[in-house]
């Protein structure tokens, strides 16, 4: 067997929620999803247009600053690689911000954004996510921290220049690699991202 667990981590018995402030309630009448900032045709999608888009299955692990790690997930939704197709970064971008609701955000290095296991998550294991893991979507990006992924996803944003997110701002780490242990922004180098 390969060694699974990155540094510190441990499994949990149960699949822990974890997030700063309440759970939003979702509107499908109301519910859209932005994908804006530096791209010439920015879209917008309903719930009945992002639920018309192809979709994927993703097995991966995921990791969580507090430590817990969750090993082989079946997630599906949208990949990355639709968002970018749908909405195409100007040249020179370089980061994306992804939104959640209530103003959380995570800042991503496009490459990290792009990565082919990474997806917009509706499901996981089979199941809807519940509302506290996300439901309806929430960005999953299997090589990073799980903060690095929002849950109630409403807006991406492309950027020319990196800027820190929630937590980034708040202590952790800019770039987010478990494997790296990189988990709060005492860590960084200073070329890892702006300073706080
Ligand atoms: N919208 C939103 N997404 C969020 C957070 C949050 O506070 N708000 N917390 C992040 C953090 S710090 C973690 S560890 C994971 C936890 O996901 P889980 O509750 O599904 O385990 O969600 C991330 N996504
Ligand atoms: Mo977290």
């Amino acid at each position: 067997m390969p060694d699974q667990l990155p540094p510190g981590q441990y499994v949990p018995k149960r699949w822990p929620v974890l997030h700063y402030g309440r759970i939003p309630h979702f509107n499908p009448q109301k519910w859209t999803l932005r994908v804006c900032g530096a791209t010439p045709g920015p879209v917008c999608w309903t719930w009945a247009e992002f639920g018309r888009l192809p979709r994927v299955d993703v097995i991966a692990d995921f990791h969580c600053v507090t430590k817990f790690t969750l090993l082989g997930n079946r997630w599906t939704g949208v990949s990355t690689a639709q968002v970018l197709a749908a909405a195409s970064p100007a040249d020179g971008v370089s980061h994306v911000m992804v939104y959640g609701e209530y103003g959380y955000n995570a800042n991503l290095r496009l490459a990290d954004f792009a990565a082919a296991d990474s997806l917009l998550a509706t499901h996981r294991n089979g199941d809807l996510l519940t509302a506290e893991h996300g439901h309806p979507v929430r960005l999953v990006v299997p090589h990073l921290y799980a903060w690095k992924g929002p849950k109630w996803v409403r807006a991406i944003e492309y950027l020319t220049e990196d800027r820190r997110g929630f937590w980034e701002e708040r202590g952790y780490h800019n770039l987010a690699d478990p494997w790296r242990e990189q988990r709060y922004s005492y860590q960084e180098d200073p070329s890892d991202g702006p300073s706080v």
